[in-house]
């Protein structure tokens, strides 16, 4: 028989190849497909993931229409839903066989996020309780600095150090405000974004999904457009708060 055994890295690998391409041309869809499969619960959302990630090519509108058709039901995420008094937390759900990230992202009132990108992966974000105000940038062209000891919830980008530093102000490119089961996309061919929670009364929060999943990304000072890569941490996996070293 012709069979040729493939390692599995070798597909990972072109798994990754070919989500990083279809960063460059996909833009998002607004409304599921007519042909994708019903997902109930947030388990089927997990399932019908792991089945579109098994192979090489990923179908990207599936994963889109997967994450547009779930409806929030707070009984089925309540548990992975941690919120720290002073920023947003990410607390990891599934780590996708190395595929993916799915994570959900607690929103304390009015907390918000640097302007970041998404290391060149895609990132699907739904809402699943309260709002979120996005505000996307267009990508500036200046280099990374490394900074590898500041965490992306740590970093605000709006002080105005570093006056020597050649300035490239951010250019906004628009501002949406999306709520319970709407879906953004983004990727770094779009841009970069800014995430908060405007309301100083409810609390928010959201489930996002990356792929390739990334550990560093970068933040992006406003008013210069200085880049800082920082890593990215949990603050809990599967509904376990994480200690301080195991972030
Ligand atoms: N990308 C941010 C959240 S806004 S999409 C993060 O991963 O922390
Ligand atoms: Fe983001």
């Amino acid at each position: 028989m012709a069979h040729s055994i493939v390692d599995s890295s070798d597909t990972d690998l072109e798994q990754e190849r070919y989500l990083r391409d279809a960063t460059h041309h996909f833009r998002g869809i607004e409304k599921p497909l007519k042909y994708g499969p019903t997902i109930e619960t947030l388990n089927d959302l997990i399932t019908a993931l792991h089945k579109e990630f098994d192979t090489n090519y990923v179908n990207i509108e599936m994963v889109n229409h997967i994450m547009l058709s779930y409806k929030s039901h707070p009984r089925e995420w309540k548990r992975f839903a941690k919120f720290d008094r002073f920023k947003y937390t990410r607390n990891l759900v599934d780590a996708g066989n190395g595929k993916f990230n799915l994570m959900i992202l607690c929103w304390g009132e009015g907390h918000g996020s640097a302007i970041h990108d998404h290391a060149d992966s895609h990132c699907f974000m739904k809402m699943l309780k309260g709002d979120l105000q996005e505000t996307r940038y267009e990508m500036p062209c200046s280099k990374a600095i490394e900074m590898p000891n500041v965490d992306i919830g740590e970093v605000n980008g709006d002080s105005d150090e570093e006056q020597e530093f050649e300035r490239e102000q951010l250019n906004v490119v628009g501002s949406t405000t999306i709520t319970v089961n709407d879906v953004a996309y983004i990727n770094d061919n779009l841009g970069l974004h800014r995430v908060e929670n405007p309301s100083h009364i409810d609390t928010a929060v959201s489930l996002h999904l990356y792929c390739p999943p990334f550990n560093e990304c970068s933040v992006f000072h406003k008013n210069s457009g200085k880049r800082i890569k920082c890593p990215v941490t949990f603050w809990s996996k599967y509904g376990v708060r994480q200690a301080e070293s195991k972030k």
